[in-house]
């Protein structure tokens, strides 16, 4: 359907891509339960791998269920393809080992998903690629990074888990001024496409978290990676194929399928419950700060009205100390306690000692993450009785 192309994300998360399934006329897509493929002969066989005829092979490579996924977040992400991997962390690691190599030199935002820091931080390193972690919100910062052997910019925006804001059109141009191969990377995992396109904005390679948002039903681990045909078709034979394997499967692919048909839906009421929370924590005494890009006095507010659609679902805020944070999460008794984000439950967790563990003190410092700082992912309850569970928390810590 080939006009899906110029209709809302509603439709085309509904609607978007060609199904090859023509056998019983269902309405959702089958799931291909299947590792490999039988070929007619050896010689159809030979053809497939030779890349002279068309038609699937074993599903590290390409499997039915996941191509029609994988053609409908790149029509949400405005890309030319996109590349399905079993996690976030899959997407993110292919990406990279993809684009970098030893000798080359990866510039990234010092706040980021713990895991991802790790990968940057401990794992590429270990193999001859330098990394500079800096704050891309900081213009000159980014100007003053580039080197001759940069190969990547890596950021997140909203970023996890303060929720910090970089001007991706902005970093986007510099990078690419200074060399056009470059390629600039954005996770866009807490905007989701409903809210930022980073290709439009210049980037080059958007990566996701699909166990987040695009899911949204919190029981699939899955991520993506979108960007143009060329770089997604090495995406899928060097990185997927040969460096990770970090194949999805098609249990899941169905699963995220059902979650984005509600995606446009989803993702506007998580926004409406978080500002409603948001008010009710700026309020609250016993916050001392609340992180949130909606609001005026957030660094980012202004560069995120201007790139986003709307400010996000996703909140932190500090209070006095960590076991305060502790105490506080103890006490909630609709909001629940774990890590993830996107879900329609409302899940608190604590950034220092879980998602962020990967970080020594002193680089959660650099990356202004304080001890004290709760994040919270607000779900799709009723706004007025998560924040009647807030107050019931708050008075007994
Ligand atoms: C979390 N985040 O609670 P998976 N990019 C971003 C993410 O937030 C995440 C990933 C990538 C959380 C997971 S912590 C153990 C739980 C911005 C994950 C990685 O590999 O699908 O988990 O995505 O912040």
């Amino acid at each position: 359907m080939e006009d899906v192309k110029n209709m809302s994300i509603a439709t085309k998360a509904i609607h978007g891509g060609v199904s090859k399934e023509k056998g019983y006329g269902s309405l959702s897509m089958p799931i291909y339960q299947t590792s490999t493929f039988v070929f007619e002969t050896a010689e159809q066989g030979g053809r497939r791998f030779a890349g002279e005829e068309e038609g699937y092979i074993y599903s590290r490579l390409g499997n039915p269920t996941i191509s029609l996924l994988e053609e409908k977040i790149a029509l949400l992400e405005g890309a030319e393809a996109c590349v399905a991997f079993s996690s976030g962390m899959g997407a993110i690691s292919s990406t990279l080992w993809t684009i970098a190599a030893a000798g080359k030199h990866i510039i990234a935002d010092s706040t980021l998903y713990g895991c991802t820091f790790a990968l940057l931080n401990h794992g590429m390193t270990r193999y001859g690629v330098e990394v500079s972690f800096i704050d891309t919100s900081d213009l000159d910062q980014v100007k003053n990074a580039l080197k001759d052997n940069t190969c990547a910019v890596y950021l997140e925006s909203p970023a996890n888990p303060t929720l910090k804001i970089e001007d991706i059109a902005e970093v986007a141009k510099i990078a690419h001024d200074f060399n056009k191969d470059i390629k600039v990377v954005v996770d866009n995992t807490f905007a989701t496409p409903v809210l930022q396109k980073p290709l439009e904005l210049g980037a080059d390679v958007v990566v996701h978290s699909a166990t987040k948002y695009l899911n949204g039903h919190g029981d699939v681990i899955a991520g993506f990676a979108c960007g143009t045909a060329e770089f997604m078709a090495e995406m899928r034979l060097f990185g997927l194929k040969d460096m990770t394997g970090a194949v999805l499967g098609p249990q899941e692919a169905f699963l995220i399928m059902r979650g984005l048909k509600t995606l446009a839906l989803r993702v506007p009421k998580h926004v409406e419950n978080a500002k409603k929370i948001v008010e009710y924590l700026v309020s609250e005494p016993k916050v001392k700060k609340v992180y949130y890009p909606g609001l005026e006095d957030h660094p980012g507010h202004d560069i995120a009205a201007k790139q986003m659609a709307d400010f996000g679902g996703m909140v932190a805020f500090e209070v006095e100390s960590r076991e305060a944070g502790a105490a506080l999460c103890n006490a909630l008794e609709l909001c629940t306690c774990a890590v993830s984000l996107g879900d329609a439950e409302t899940l608190i967790e604590h950034p220092a000692s879980m998602t962020h563990s990967p970080y020594t003190a002193e680089e959660l410092a650099e990356a202004g993450i304080p001890e004290g700082l709760i994040r919270l992912a607000v779900g799709l309850e009723e706004a007025d009785e998560l924040i009647a569970d807030f107050k019931q928390a708050f008075a007994k810590i």
